[in-house]
């Protein structure tokens, strides 16, 4: 367990970011909790962290600032949401190779001993993605590089410029490949939301007014894994922790159809089934994916143990309660 060490995130009002900041203080570790947003958009707030609001950690001099006297970073920053986002804002997610370009160089001047770095499923080669179910994604296939356009070339250069500075410079880093993390205190609306989130409120809103039909993006028979947050936190402490420096899967390898997840939601909820309305033209990222975990086993002995049932339940009472909330509590989390 990390303990007692003065430890930098990047991203801490997001949330992955959050959560991670959660447990650390929990730990009794020092925490520096730095987010571009604004604080009345920090999905989580940290009363006992030194908070850094509205920094900009494209700005090498922010990143400058915040690494000194710092043992851990943990970059979990990127501008990035659910296929509704990443499909139409490339250029938005690339510019977050400033964030981790920037950190890094920071880390290796005010000599940080070890560094984070949150990459994604999204760095595997859509080639190896075209069908509905596939094989759990090994690590080595990122490569040959065919990532998805956009987010995921900046995730696999990013990885790259880890690795290299861990090479020249010696400073020691973790990569984690994030396969779509869900579960409370996320965003569940406005454009970044991803599919379990999306779902979770579509049924939600049905439920509520009465209505019969959902709409779905797709024909519905596209898979995913998804892991939900608490076990997400645990592989990447985990991961942390390790003596393994090249990329590593944090996913599940409980893949799905997203016509399977909204029968889960429909059953954990007692809804009676909605008519799907399959929208063809919207976003739809590749069509079949889930994560080859062997690796985490081997080098982690680490595993996911929150079934998609249970976690999609936890994630559909937060959300409906958010969604009951009276007032503009819910802007934060809904912020396109
Ligand atoms: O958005 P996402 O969860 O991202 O979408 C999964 C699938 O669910 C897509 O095929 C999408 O078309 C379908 N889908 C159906 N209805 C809806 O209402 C909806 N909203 C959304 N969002 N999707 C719907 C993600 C990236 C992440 C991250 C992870 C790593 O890709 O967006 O940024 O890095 O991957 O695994 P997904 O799984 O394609």
């Amino acid at each position: 367990m990390i303990k007692n060490k003065k430890i930098l995130v990047v991203g801490a009002g997001g949330f992955i970011g959050g959560h991670l900041t959660n447990r650390l203080l929990k730990d009794k570790n020092f925490l520096v909790a730095v987010d571009i947003k604004p604080k009345e958009y920090w999905f989580q707030d940290f009363e006992n962290a030194e908070n850094h609001y509205s920094l900009d950690m494209k700005d090498i001099n922010n990143c400058r600032l915040v690494t000194k006297e710092i043992d851990y970073v943990f970059n979990m920053a990127c501008n990035m949401g659910g296929m509704g986002f990443i499909e139409n804002n490339k250029a938005e997610c690339m510019q977050s190779v400033l964030i981790n370009t920037n950190l890094l160089i920071s880390c290796k001047e005010n000599k940080v001993k070890k560094y984070f770095f949150s990459s994604s499923a999204c760095a595997y080669n859509t080639k190896k993605q075209q069908k509905v179910f596939v094989e759990g994604l090994k690590e080595e296939d990122a490569y040959p590089a065919y990532p998805e356009d956009g987010y995921g070339w900046e995730k696999l250069f990013s990885e790259r410029m880890c690795r290299h500075f861990m090479e020249d410079y010696g400073i020691q880093v973790r990569i984690a490949r994030y396969h779509n993390i869900y579960g409370p205190y996320g965003t569940f609306d406005g454009g970044r939301e991803k599919a379990p989130a999306a779902l979770c409120r579509k049924v939600f809103k049905a439920k509520k007014n009465n209505e019969k039909k959902i709409e779905v993006w797709g024909d519905g028979m596209q898979t995913r894994s998804f892991l939900y947050i608490d076990d997400c936190v645990d592989g990447t402490l985990r991961l942390f922790e390790s003596n393994y420096s090249e990329p590593v899967n944090i996913g599940s390898d409980e893949q799905v159809s997203i016509n399977q997840m909204i029968e889960i939601i429909e059953d954990i909820t007692n809804t009676k089934k909605l008519e799907r309305v399959y929208q063809l033209d919207k976003p739809k990222g590749v069509r079949g994916r889930s994560s080859n975990n062997d690796l985490a086993k081997k080098v982690l002995n680490w595993s996911f143990k929150i079934e998609l049932r249970l976690g999609l339940k936890k994630t559909y009472n937060w959300i409906s309660a958010e969604m009951s909330k009276q007032g503009s509590n819910l802007s934060r989390f809904t912020k396109s």
